[in-house]
């Protein structure tokens, strides 16, 4: 296991139950909609069809490059759900691609539909853009999942032939080719197999691709010219949109592809801990600084332009036309999940939390049944949830994450338990080699009182960590066994309280929360004047079906007091933002030399995560104040 220069590790989503009135609908949803829907459409495309490898010219679709890593993904969150509930049907399914896996398997170890069936003279000759390690990485992370959640080796071993083929292809040994892929995955899961194996050659595999990024002569310059095509004609023009520019220890910046760069910062993370690679650390470190302090939008949401799936430049945050991949969001999730590993510092829980409560869950419908690519801030009434895509990445992505949820909520030391997120849930919690469990009980993210309640077989000393939200400003209480504590703040924004716990103590944590207004920098253009709400850890939009058409002719005054009402019976159940609005009349000529005179309305804000469930319509995060 991970040895964390923090001396925490996370507290696996299987020790972690989850109850609340936020979370569990959406794991529930996910296990008996999404999970089954995403099967359905694999199989109704023909991406487990190609499994079989019956494809022949002309035929019909052709199986795409990446097919291999929506299956794959399907598998990790299925073997997930398996964990938790076992479901013989699902593990049939399973069981049957993993059984046309290990038959699609060549005798080499290679596995990829694509290359095997449709290009097999092309294999490993365009890493550059053929996404083959990139397939191979999530088939490794499903391995793996699949065999924790089963303890069956079947598909685990078919990878481990998988990895060790390509070991043998890629490296600095004689014979080797020098390459990496120019999709990032493999890095991270070649780390996941070396935990699950104990084969220390993994790891080493995975510090070689990070280590040989971005040297020069650039490998995919040369492979380019291997193919017969001009290294300067390169679609993409920059090396930067895969992060292979410069050695990854040399960047400074998140650049090109948002997914890519989050799945190589997560590897880097990874790497950092298990080397003690100070130098990777410090390279995460700035990298993030750049991200979170110049290019992320207020919802955690991550590359801004559709155009290369990523980044622009600084503060180019436009709302209508943001990217903000589902599966980007993912990404900095689980590297915001690393970090915060290296070291514990609260600036990681918040984005990720940030990140969950707003840009990740928003990808997903209510009934689990539709999906967001995109999630930009604003709409003019065409942007929804759709069935599947052709590019298919983010539905199973985001199976994935949800049926895992648990995995972000606590960590274990020697000495310490650590609660990063507020969650009525309960963790069983190893400290010290004896068990903890921590049970909480809440109604976050609606109200800011949490309480935990220690369950112990005999009483222990350990400092309980419990990280104050970057959202929360307003004074807030702490007791134990219900006496005021004044528990000391550690390095990182965690209130530490170390003790001699018994069976039973509970701890209250109080948060205010206060419903914020959001102002952007200036330098962010499309946000100027504007204002946007947020209270806890959701972020607020005015939608179309309860505020009417033009919600830029709406706007919020400076003084308004808002009021927040939970409401049961809208959209599962949410804290609304109530209040007075003013609204300039629409109705007028395109330009006219009177100023509007707005009249007062009615105004009502819902959490960001959850608009287009309803009738379709506007949409705005940044809404004008007046
Ligand atoms: O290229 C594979 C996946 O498809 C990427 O991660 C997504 O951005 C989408 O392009
Ligand atoms: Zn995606």
């Amino acid at each position: 296991m991970a040895k964390h220069k923090t001396g925490i590790k996370p507290v696996l989503f299987t020790n972690v139950t989850i109850s609340d009135s936020f979370w569990a609908p959406r794991i529930k949803t996910n296990r008996e909609q999404t999970i089954p829907a995403s099967y359905r459409q694999c199989r109704d495309t023909g991406r487990i069809e190609a499994l079989k490898l019956q494809w022949k010219p002309g035929q019909e679709p052709v199986p795409h490059v990446f097919w291999d890593s929506d299956i794959a993904k399907w598998l990790e969150a299925a073997s997930y759900s398996l964990a938790a509930h076992p479901d013989p049907e699902l593990e049939a399914q399973v069981d049957g691609i993993i059984d046309l896996l290990e038959k699609m398997q060549q005798p080499d170890g290679y596995l990829n539909s694509h290359f095997i069936a449709v290009e097999p003279h092309k294999r490993w000759t365009n890493l550059r853009d053929s996404h083959e390690m990139y397939c191979a990485g999530h088939l490794i992370e499903a391995a793996v999942a699949h065999f924790q959640a089963t303890g069956k080796r079947s598909l685990l071993n078919v990878l481990c032939r998988y990895a060790d083929h390509i070991a043998k292809m890629f490296g600095t040994g004689p014979g080797q080719k020098r390459g990496y892929c120019g999709h990032e995955e493999i890095e991270l899961a070649l780390v996941k197999l070396y935990r699950a194996t104990g084969e220390e050659k993994y790891l080493r595999q995975a510090q070689y691709f990070i280590d040989e990024r971005g040297r020069q002569p650039h490998y995919f310059d040369d492979e380019a010219r291997a193919r017969g095509d001009d290294p300067a004609k390169y679609w993409a023009k920059t090396h930067a949109y895969t992060q292979s520019h410069i050695p990854v220890r040399e960047q400074t910046e998140v650049t090109g592809h948002a997914v890519r760069g989050m799945y190589l910062c997560s590897a880097m993370a990874d790497l950092a801990g298990e080397l003690g690679d100070e130098s990777l650390k410090a390279a995460c470190e700035r990298i993030w600084q750049h991200l979170t302090t110049k290019r992320m939008y207020v919802t955690a949401g991550i590359g801004s332009s559709g155009q290369n799936e990523g980044y622009t430049f600084d503060y180019d945050l436009p709302n209508e036309t943001a990217y903000a991949e589902t599966c980007a969001q993912i990404g900095l999730v689980f590297w915001a999940h690393r970090m915060l590993h290296l070291d514990c510092d609260s600036q990681y829980a918040d984005v990720m939390e940030r990140a969950l409560y707003n840009s990740v869950i928003s990808g997903v419908s209510l009934d689990g049944a539709k999906f967001f690519y995109e999630n930009p801030l604003a709409s003019t009434g065409q942007h929804h949830r759709q069935d599947w895509f052709g590019c298919a990445c983010c539905p199973p992505n985001l199976a994935r994450i949800l049926a895992s949820l648990g995995n972000y909520i606590y960590s274990e030391g020697e000495n310490e338990a650590v609660v990063h997120l507020y969650v009525q849930s309960s963790g069983k919690l190893n400290v010290g080699g004896r068990e903890v469990t921590l049970t909480q009980q809440t109604d976050y993210p609606w109200d800011g009182n949490v309480r935990i309640k220690v369950g112990l077989k005999q009483p222990q000393t350990f400092a309980l960590k419990l990280r104050w939200p970057g959202w929360c400003s307003k004074a807030s209480g702490l007791s134990v066994n219900n006496e005021q504590y004044r528990a000391e703040m550690v390095r990182g924004n965690y209130l530490r309280i170390e003790r001699e716990w018994i069976d039973g103590d509970a701890v209250e944590l109080r948060l205010g929360m206060e419903i914020d207004r959001v102002y952007a920098n200036p330098k962010v253009r499309m946000n100027c004047g504007r204002v946007a709400l947020q209270r806890g850890p959701m972020l607020y939009c005015l939608e179309g079906a309860d505020n009417g058409v033009d919600l830029n002719a709406l706007a919020l005054p400076r003084d308004e007091e808002l009021k927040a009402r939970f409401d049961a019976s809208l959209l599962g159940g949410v804290v609304t933002l109530l209040g007075q609005g003013i609204r300039a009349s629409a109705d007028g000529e395109l330009y006219s030399f009177k100023r509007p005179t707005p009249c007062g309305v009615p105004l009502k804000a819902i959490p960001y995560c959850v608009w287009d469930n309803r009738a379709p319509g506007e949409m705005l995060v940044w809404m004008w104040e007046a």
